[in-house]
């Protein structure tokens, strides 16, 4: 295929590679944290900033959305969490005159790197048709020409409103009202190459797509299993819930193919002995799986499970291993689900994972030693073919032991984005359930679209054949976080107009339309202030849901980028009067005036959300409710909860061929690279290296240090490279291999998603490895 994106950084990749480290965080972590605050911000506003982090009258970190403890502590941040809001509150700014200086192909060659590196965006800006350059544009003009082409279009359903997982619950909210009122659920979001799976896999077995337990659960449990997750950089503060679980006794199985340093050794950066002594080993069984080897593992332990049962065992606790009375009240298909577990041979189990059947009956010993056992995933479960099913294994898993709707177990689906969850429970989703859309029927006094729209793979699909031809986002950066990367951009060329309402430049703005624009807006760690009812000017505060279901507000601080920055609300509200008129009989003028006014309604439309606005206010705000995990109830097809029996399936790989994941580097943020570091795993200064385990790469004859093409093989024919990355011999798992994301989205074929979620398969790609003809020459100039 041609003309390579250079989302990547060839020229400036040098990787230096030393062997990965045995512990994560410690004091090095808050150097690092407070160095990268000082390079984009200074001194006093890094102190001020970080101080306000995750505290109740602050604002939400937008980092991840691991929950808030109740009372948390003054420095309830991580390096991470401290790198994104570094990279929000910079001084550096785009301005128009930026723009002037670089012509869009200027831009369209420069990396994913360089273009955040550039600052906050200051102005709206647009692109005309055949124009070279973005200019200034007044937010007038910029709301009537996304009219223009929204109303010029055969039909609402050819655009598509993407979201990102940081938009609040209130524009999440208003947005998807507008794209309603306007005649569509073309609503895609990142969330469809996330954690769809275990949404869909959660809604069909237990009846709600969310995790069913809170952070005292964590605490409270006997055995937490960490399957397909990298907590120390992507989620930092849950290593101090495992800590505190581990403290009250609690063990921890790590399910990987990469022994991740956060997992085996924590040094908690807010305790003497996080940062004078060793720190606390976390890991108690380290499982090194075979990428996709997740559904075998748990259907093996249940097999274990029912035979301890039918042997007559006792957990310490004199409860069978099999919870019959819960099996029997609340379950459906136990005994289709038994006899396909106790059918379910070693050998296949051992073929798939690439375990022994002994460290299988290592971790079932920890099982069957557990009253509460929780299961904790994210990424490395849910982008793969089999992920629902994977994750509905575990489901059943769970079930048998009734570790659902018991304090201190449960799913627990660790979500991305800071507000992903809150988006979806705000009806960004393309397949809305009927009750919703009545609900927005008799509160707005319109009729919603009832078709289904659009997800991610789908609106890309529609894009490329001209069906969709105007694509608008709220955040995030679709190009490159897309699978596929020539085809999305491709696809994205064709439209009549992109827009996208972002804080920062990235690779979705070079990559345009025949008109495209860019609206700025302000981050989370900004003073919103609005007229309020008075009109007299009145901060605001806007709401996200964590990964646990707990609601709550955001207040920003800091004095914005600039003045011409519209809140996210703001740019909704004038948005849907510019294109829907004096037709819509929504009040959007008042919205964007008084936040309280959207809570109010949000209220009326979406359930657990009684007295919002008041809720909202008190401390820590207030949790949802979940029947499973609140009342044993499942709101299912069948009134329970259902176990699945389906087959165990895993990816088969050629001979001379690897399983490739694709995953994040602790110096990023999904498409937003902080740096090229990845001090855990040993890497320095380059992001284009394939980790390859020394077995393997020998048999490839790939010495450490040598350089590889990434050849993808998918059953399309269709050739996909990823050119020119360092060989580095690491312990991953037998037959796979790991190199970094977006970087490695070029390989991922749009059609090759998860069965019934429709997730591209980010994390099973079947490759070879070509030694490559030359070496990259460092070149450190950048
Ligand atoms: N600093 C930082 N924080 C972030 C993000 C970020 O980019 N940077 N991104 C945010 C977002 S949107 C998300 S979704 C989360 C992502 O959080 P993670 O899911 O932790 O992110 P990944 O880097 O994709 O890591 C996947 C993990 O799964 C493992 N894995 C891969 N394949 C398999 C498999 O088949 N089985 C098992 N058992 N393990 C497997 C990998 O080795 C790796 O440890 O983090 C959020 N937080
Ligand atoms: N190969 C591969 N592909 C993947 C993954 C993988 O593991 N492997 N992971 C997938 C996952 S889990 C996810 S969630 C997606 C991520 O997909 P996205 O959410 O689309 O991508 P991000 O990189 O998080 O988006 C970053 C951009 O968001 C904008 N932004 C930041 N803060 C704000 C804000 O407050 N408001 C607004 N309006 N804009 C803001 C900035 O302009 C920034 O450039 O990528 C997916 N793609
Ligand atoms: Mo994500």
């Amino acid at each position: 295929m041609a003309g390579k994106p250079p989302v990547g950084d060839p020229v400036q990749d040098a990787p230096e590679v030393t062997p990965p480290q045995e512990s994560a965080v410690g004091a090095a972590a808050i150097g690092h944290a407070l160095r990268t605050g000082q390079e984009q911000m200074g001194v006093r506003r890094t102190a001020r900033t970080l101080l306000r982090v995750n505290q109740h009258d602050g604002f939400d970190c937008p980092g991840c959305a691991w929950p808030e403890p109740d009372r948390p502590h003054t420095f309830e941040f991580c390096e991470n969490g401290a790198k994104a809001v570094a990279e929000e509150a910079t001084l550096r700014r785009v301005t128009p005159a930026f723009f002037a200086a670089h012509p869009v192909a200027d831009l369209a060659g420069r990396s994913g790197y360089w273009l955040g590196q550039q600052g906050r965006l200051t102005h709206p800006v647009y692109l005309a048709e055949g124009a070279d350059t973005y200019e200034p544009v007044s937010w007038e003009r910029a709301f009537s020409l996304v009219a223009e082409e929204l109303t010029a279009l055969g039909s609402p359903d050819e655009a598509v409103f993407y979201t990102s997982g940081r938009t609040s619950n209130e524009a999440a909210f208003l947005y998807q009202l507008f794209a309603r009122e306007f005649g569509t659920n073309n609503l895609p979001d990142c969330s469809n190459l996330c954690h769809e799976s275990s949404g869909s896999a959660l809604t069909e077995t237990l009846g709600v797509g969310k995790g069913s337990v809170l952070l005292d659960d964590l605490h409270r449990a006997d055995l937490i299993i960490v399957a397909g997750q990298n907590p120390g950089t992507n989620h930092p503060r849950m290593l101090s819930a495992l800590e505190r679980a581990k403290d009250n006794g609690a063990r921890i199985v790590t399910v990987n193919p990469l022994p991740e340093p956060g997992m085996v050794r924590f040094k908690n950066p807010q305790t003497v002995r996080g940062l004078a002594r060793g720190g606390t080993p976390l890991t108690d069984l380290f499982l090194q799986i075979r990428v996709g080897g997740d559904q075998a593992l748990f259907r093996a332990l249940a097999r274990r499970v029912l035979d301890a049962h039918d042997a007559g065992a006792r957990t310490p606790g004199g409860r069978s291993p099999v919870d019959e009375e819960f099996v029997a009240e609340h379950t459906h298909g136990y005994e289709e689900y038994a006899a396909a577990a106790r059918a379910y041979g070693d050998a296949e189990a051992e073929r798939a994972t690439g375990l022994t059947a002994a460290e299988i009956d290592r971790a079932a010993e920890l099982v069957l030693g557990a009253e509460k056992v929780v299961v904790c995933w994210a990424m490395g479960l849910t982008q793969h073919k089999h992920a629902v099913p994977t994750i509905k294994e575990i489901v059943s898993f769970l079930l048998l032991g009734g570790h659902v709707g018991r304090p201190g177990a449960g799913v627990c689906p660790v979500r991305g984005h800071s507000n992903v969850q809150g988006d979806r429970t705000m009806g960004i989703f393309e397949r809305p359930a009927p009750a919703f859309l009545d609900a927005l029927e008799k509160e707005f006094g319109f009729a919603p679209p009832r078709r289904h729209g659009y997800d991610v793979v789908r609106a890309i699909r529609a894009l490329r054949d001209g069906d969709a031809k105007v694509f608008f986002a709220v955040g995030g950066n679709f190009v490159a976080a897309s699978p596929d990367t020539e085809v999305t951009e491709a696809a994205m060329r064709r439209a009549r107009l992109t827009v996208h309402v972002s804080t920062k430049l990235n690779r979705s703005h070079v990559v345009t339309g025949a008109r495209a624009l860019i609206l700025p807006t302000l981050g989370r760690t900004e003073r919103d202030r609005q007229p309020g009812p008075d009109g007299r000017g009145h901060d605001q505060f806007v709401t996200v849901e964590d990964s646990m279901g707990v609601v709550h507000a955001s207040r920003g601080r800091l004095a914005p980028a600039s003045d011409a920055l519209l809140s996210e609300v703001a740019i909704v509200c004038r948005l849907a009067r510019a294109v829907l008129g004096e037709a819509s009989a929504t009040p959007w003028e008042e919205f964007a005036g008084d936040y309280a006014r959207i809570r109010d309604r949000i209220a009326r439309v979406v359930p657990g959300f009684e007295d919002f606005d008041a809720r909202a206010r008190r401390p820590g705000g207030f949790t949802l409710p979940h029947a499973p995990r609140d009342e044993r109830r499942f709101p299912t097809a069948t009134g329970r909860a259902n176990f699945t029996s389906g087959p165990v399936t895993c990816p088969e790989v050629p001979e001379g061929r690897l399983l490739l994941q694709t995953l994040r580097s602790h110096d990023q943020y999904n498409t937003t690279i902080y740096g090229l570091d990845d001090r855990y795993r040993g890497v320095r200064g380059g992001r284009r290296v394939v980790l390859v385990h020394p077995g393997d790469a020998a048999a490839l004859g790939l010495a450490d240090g040598a350089y590889a093409d990434i050849v993808g093989e998918w059953h399309d024919g269709v050739e996909r490279r990823a050119d020119g990355f360092r060989v580095v011999h690491y312990p991953t798992a037998r037959g796979c291999a790991a190199a970094y994301y977006p970087e490695t989205n070029v390989l991922v074929p749009l059609d090759s998603t998860a069965d019934t979620s429709n997730t591209p398969t980010s994390k099973s790609l079947v490759v070879r490895l070509e030694p490559a003809a030359s070496t990259v020459e460092p070149d450190t100039t950048v």
